[in-house]
């Protein structure tokens, strides 16, 4: 919990009034006013990771580079256990304490995507694929590897859209328990679309340079845009955080209107380790099969590289 608090905050500073104050509190500088007020209006902010930023981004291209020799890989998971440049840009202090800042508590990476092109992605909320009780204590952070050029797929987001109802699989349309992945592309995205359509937002585009940071609320529709210049490249990190003393679980196939929760047991970047999911302080037991794929990964310490579709 950062110094000079109590008891952690039940919702993220950054949602609630109290933020200013913090602000003041912390004496905060202009840049991570401007990063806070845009992440509690618009559920997005960029940070500048500063002059260490874009040699670490270049290490990290480096130190990922191989994975990519076959041009079937489209993303590897978890760099950070073997890229110690990958781990320096998931850990960076600004970063950290950026969302200590605004969330109000101890922000940790669990977890790391690296690309070399763009995702092409649908557009999603995280907070279907990963969320936290008490809710919103989540966030992702997309990292320029390098300048980022519209037509290499830029990273697409829809402004404000954080402050819709959070869409489970239920307000999506299921009417079981037990939902299961398949039931995400059958009710879940078709939900989303018609939901952003309804709203009116107009999309935007997160065309950042390298060594800055686009974070985005747990809330936050984005999606990959497509390609359209053969070739192109668009070398990113998406580094996904959580937030101490919560419970950490997957929506997707949770029942949280019913209290069922799929409960992650999710690694922690800064030591190699775990965070174990907590309620009032207390441990939370996790579903066997996390607990299980969380010691296998902190054994064998491998990156997990997926191949595109098709
Ligand atoms: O990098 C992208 O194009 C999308 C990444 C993304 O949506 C995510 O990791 O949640």
């Amino acid at each position: 919990m950062p110094a000079g608090r109590s008891s952690p905050p039940e919702v993220p500073l950054v949602e609630t009034d109290r933020l200013e104050t913090e602000l003041d509190r912390v004496g905060a500088n202009a840049e991570t006013r401007a990063f806070a007020r845009s992440l509690r209006d618009k559920g997005y902010g960029v940070l500048d990771l500063g002059p260490d930023g874009p040699g670490l981004c270049d290490q990290a291209v480096e130190q990922t580079r191989t994975w990519f020799d076959d041009s079937s890989v489209q993303r590897v998971q978890d760099a950070w256990r073997r890229s110690p440049a990958v781990k320096a840009l998931a850990t960076h202090p600004r970063v950290l304490a950026a969302l200590r800042t605004v969330y109000g508590r101890e922000p940790f990476p669990f977890q790391t995507l690296s690309f070399q092109v763009g995702t092409e992605q649908p557009k999603h909320s995280d907070a279907i694929h990963f969320h936290s009780d008490p809710p919103l204590f989540m966030c992702g952070v997309w990292i320029a590897l390098e300048d980022v050029a519209l037509d290499a797929g830029a990273l697409v987001y829809w402004p404000g859209s954080h402050k819709l109802p959070i869409l489970t699989m239920r307000g999506a349309g299921l009417n079981r328990p037990d939902p299961e992945p398949a039931d995400h592309d059958r009710l879940y995205q078709p939900a989303l679309d018609a939901r952003i359509a309804a709203s009116g937002i107009a999309p935007e585009h997160a065309v950042v340079r390298k060594g800055q940071a686009f974070v985005w609320a747990a809330n936050l529709v984005h999606g990959g845009s497509p390609i359209t210049r053969e070739g192109a490249t668009r070398r990113s990190l998406v580094v996904h955080f959580y937030f101490e003393g919560c419970v950490y679980y997957t929506p997707m196939i949770s029942d949280p209107e019913a209290g069922r929760l799929a409960v992650r047991l999710p690694a922690d970047v800064r030591t190699g380790g775990w965070v174990w999911p907590r309620r009032q302080g207390r441990r939370v037991g996790v579903r066997p099969g996390f607990f299980a794929e969380a010691v296998l990964r902190r054994v064998l310490r491998r990156p997990v590289a997926s191949r595109r579709r098709g």
